[in-house]
């Protein structure tokens, strides 16, 4: 025979079944693509980020993390979240720049003086303001993550100046600003996936490339390339994306956890890309790759003088270049 007690226990289980269920009914899951592997800082920045928002939000919101290019290649993922189809994205913004104007500014050479200066004009007005520039272009700008400064490295010889570079064939992003800035450097730009430059490398498609430390050795491009020439020519920084779509289908409150969430994700990623920027450099030395650090940027620079006559013809990019040279 069953007790009272017995009862109640049952309701008491029955009733913490059903919360259980609609409770993950209610749960839904953002989908985010990193083309970037499983512990780079900016996979490890969308986790926390994920944790923030579930906690937040008491579990209803949830972020479902494709790393490694599992939704696919960088400029296909973010089409398909201007499409809707992914809600959140982290790239960089020279891929995005193909979509939206602004950020392509952000990628200019030798735009920035310092890392300083580029968080100065990241954290401050500018940033917010470039965030807040996407909307039109069907995403909304939640937050940029840091991606240092990128270099050239290849397998042919060390690069010491810019007539070192004559014929090289090196690999660039899908984006037209990346393709003319090698151009005018001299060599010859080819465009291709972050997922086939390995097999570039090994294959000798190409003879090099152009990334920043951590991207140079977590994907093993560093075996192939023994020679990093430390131009800094561009710092084009990552940023994080959500699609209209999946922004228009969230309350006022739940957009508030997710662009406070997306910001403290980047204050945390911080340390983790500082750390891994000089582990990797550590790392690639130690393989014996050749790190070329005494050039001289200015004729590098010099070279670049097309590059930012054609971005001027546009007053509104013309306008925030001058505004982010200002920022001491
Ligand atoms: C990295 C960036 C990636 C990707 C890659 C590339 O620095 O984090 O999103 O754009 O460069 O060169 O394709």
């Amino acid at each position: 025979m069953y007790s009272r007690a017995d009862l109640s226990r049952t309701v008491a289980v029955v009733a913490l079944f059903l919360t259980a269920i609609s409770t993950n009914a209610s749960a839904r899951e953002f989908r985010a693509a990193d083309t970037q592997n499983e512990d780079y800082p900016t996979v490890q920045a969308l986790r926390y980020m994920g944790r923030l928002i579930a906690e937040k939000s008491g579990g209803r919101l949830q972020i479902g993390i494709f790393h490694s290019r599992q939704l696919g290649e960088e400029k296909e993922t973010i089409e398909q979240t201007r499409a809707g189809a992914i809600d959140l994205n982290r790239t960089n913004v020279a891929l995005i720049g193909t979509f939206v104007p602004a950020m392509n500014v952000l990628a200019m050479p030798f735009l920035f003086r310092s890392i300083e200066h580029l968080q100065k004009v990241l954290d401050g007005p500018i940033g917010n303001e470039i965030l807040g520039s996407f909307e039109p272009y069907g995403f909304v700008g939640l937050t940029f993550y840091d991606s240092g400064a990128r270099s050239i490295y290849n397998s042919v010889r060390p690069i010491h100046s810019i007539a070192d570079m004559k014929g090289l064939r090196l690999r660039v992003q899908q984006s037209e600003l990346m393709s003319d800035m090698i151009q005018a450097l001299g060599a010859e730009p080819v465009e291709l996936p972050y997922g086939q430059v390995l097999t570039g490398l090994a294959t000798k498609l190409i003879d090099g490339a152009e990334n920043n430390w951590p991207s140079f050795v977590t994907t093993d491009h560093y075996k192939y390339a023994g020679y990093y020439t430390l131009t800094e020519h561009t710092a084009s920084p990552d940023v994080l994306v959500m699609s209209q779509k999946a922004w228009q289908s969230l309350s006022a409150e739940d957009r508030g956890i997710f662009r406070d969430a997306a910001v403290r994700s980047s204050q945390f990623m911080r340390e983790k890309w500082t750390a891994l920027e000089q582990r990797s450099r550590q790392q690639a030395k130690a393989a014996g790759v050749t790190i070329v650090t005494d050039i001289d940027r200015k004729p590098f620079e010099a070279a670049m003088a097309g590059i930012y006559q054609k971005a001027r013809r546009d007053p509104a990019a013309a306008a925030l270049i001058e505004r982010i040279r200002k920022v001491e």
